[in-house]
């Protein structure tokens, strides 16, 4: 891997290391048990380490505030552009970093162990906004577009999901017909659930033409009839922002439809990258709670002792440590199976499942052993936790994840049964 020595991140990198490291507020040290650290490249620990700095200084100090508000940091936009967390892929000809898999996956680590949000506010715009215009847009889309999506001048957001189709998106009755004028189609229906929609410049969304087939098409903010409306009351994700989509006869130019691809694949291709993404990101969550965790057992005292001389606590911790071990060894895996282009859909989904369910569950081992002060937001824990139900249903909720492995193995899809007759 080839990285411009005039790239950002290293600007970034010297400019912030000497700071952070005197942070007090921000303790994190990645736990890294089994040496993984030795398998990645000098790049790929300046990119990681470019990421943490930024994270501990521009991210850590405000992220609870935003949650606890429920508003999105959008002052963040323009250093999430400069560390590389906007399609860390994309070649540099279309300005982006032009980085590896692994890299893309370090930092979404590095932002979800601060916090799911601001990883989702990624991920989008590199996975489903950038990826198919970069995969399936035709070359005047992706100079238009890729270069400004790079920096944060332009946001994205990804429309897949409708009010009655959320796991089985085939159903979709968004779509487009021929407006009659040569030049134009016209988009109407809605889409529920779509991060960064609210602020967005741009929303990458997924419709059926006149025959029923999908087509990825590029709806701009201002066109006539096209709206993203917030959606209020999420109790987890909180510090980023998710609206609907609502079309009503928007008059979309033709030359906005993605050429490359059409189908149901050409949207789960993205979800394939974003996916292997969140596989890394929820990893950082479960590290940051272990981290939180280990820390505060050796120094809280009770009954004359740490509590972490006590074999309960012990246990927990053990079990976190050995969880996060087994899923670093896969993500790391699979980051060098993409890296190839061999990566399968189907082992995508297994990390990102068993990553969420880790997560998940060291969060709330990592709470048990703060006792009461688990509870508040003086550590991330409870946050991780309330973010990490969002992560585990979207991009594909657990058990349609299972159902993809079970399928992978056996060759029989079990995604739709019949409707019994029920009198
Ligand atoms: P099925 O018949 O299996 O497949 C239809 C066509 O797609 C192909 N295919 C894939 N292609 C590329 N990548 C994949 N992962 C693919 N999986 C399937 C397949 O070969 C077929 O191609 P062809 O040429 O034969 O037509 O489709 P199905 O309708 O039976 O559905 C299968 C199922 C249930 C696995 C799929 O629909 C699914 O994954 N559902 C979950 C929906 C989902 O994940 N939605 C996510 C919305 S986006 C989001 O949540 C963003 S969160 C953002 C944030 O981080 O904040
Ligand atoms: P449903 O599909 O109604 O599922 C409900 C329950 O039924 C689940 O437990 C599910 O596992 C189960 N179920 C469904 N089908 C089966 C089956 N065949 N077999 C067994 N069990 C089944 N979407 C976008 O397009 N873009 C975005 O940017 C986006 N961002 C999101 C942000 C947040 C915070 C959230 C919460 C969601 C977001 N989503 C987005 C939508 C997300 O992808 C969907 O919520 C998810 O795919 C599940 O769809 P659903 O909520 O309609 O649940």
């Amino acid at each position: 891997m080839k990285i411009s020595a005039k790239h950002k991140n290293f600007n970034y990198f010297y400019k912030v290391k000497i700071e952070t490291l005197n942070m007090a507020t921000d303790l994190y040290v990645q736990p890294d048990y089994y040496n993984l650290d030795d398998l990645l490249t000098e790049e790929h620990k300046m990119i990681r380490d470019a990421a943490r700095a930024w994270v501990k200084k521009e991210v850590s100090p405000i992220i609870d505030e935003h949650f606890e508000k429920a508003t999105f940091p959008s002052h963040l936009l323009k250093g999430l552009g400069e560390i590389g967390a906007f399609g860390p892929y994309i070649p540099e000809e279309y300005g982006g970093p032009g980085l590896d898999q692994i890299s893309y996956g370090l930092i979404m680590q590095e932002l979800e162990r601060c916090d799911s949000g601001l990883r989702s506010t990624a991920s989008v715009q590199s996975s489903l906004v950038m990826y198919p215009i970069w995969k399936y847009g035709s070359e005047e889309q992706k100079q238009k577009y890729l270069p400004k999506l790079a920096t944060g001048e332009m946001m994205g957001c990804f429309g897949l999901t409708e009010p009655d189709h959320g796991s089985n998106p085939a159903g979709m009755i968004t779509n487009f017909k021929d407006a009659g004028d040569g030049e134009n189609v016209i988009l109407n229906g809605a889409k529920m659930w779509i991060s960064n929609a609210p602020f967005a410049d741009i929303a990458v969304v997924w419709a059926k033409d006149e025959t029923g087939r999908i087509h990825g098409i590029v709806v701009e903010r201002g066109m006539e009839g096209f709206s993203t409306p917030e959606m209020h009351g999420k109790l987890s994700l909180r510090a980023s922002a998710t609206g609907e989509l609502i079309f009503v006869n928007v008059k979309v130019p033709k030359a906005n439809i993605l050429p490359g691809r059409s189908g149901l694949g050409a949207p789960l291709s993205c979800l394939d990258s974003a996916r292997f993404g969140i596989a890394w990101g929820a990893l950082g969550a479960a590290m940051d709670c272990y981290d939180q965790a280990l820390r505060y057992s050796k120094e809280r005292t009770q009954f004359g002792v740490p509590i972490a001389a006590f074999q309960l606590t012990q246990k927990k911790l053990a079990e976190m440590i050995t969880e996060i071990t087994k899923a670093q060894l896969l993500t790391f895996r699979l980051g060098q199976l993409r890296n190839e282009g061999k990566a399968t859909s189907a082992q995508i989904s297994m990390a990102k499942r068993n990553n969420c369910e880790i997560a998940l569950n060291i969060a709330k081992e990592a709470r048990q052993i703060h006792g009461g002060m688990g509870i508040t937001s003086e550590y991330s824990m409870m946050r991780h936790m309330a973010n990490l139900e969002s992560v585990i249903t979207y991009e594909g909720t657990h058990d349609i994840h299972l159902l993809i492995t079970g399928m992978d193995i056996t060759g029989i899809p079990a995604f739709t049964r019949e409707m019994p007759d029920l009198k």
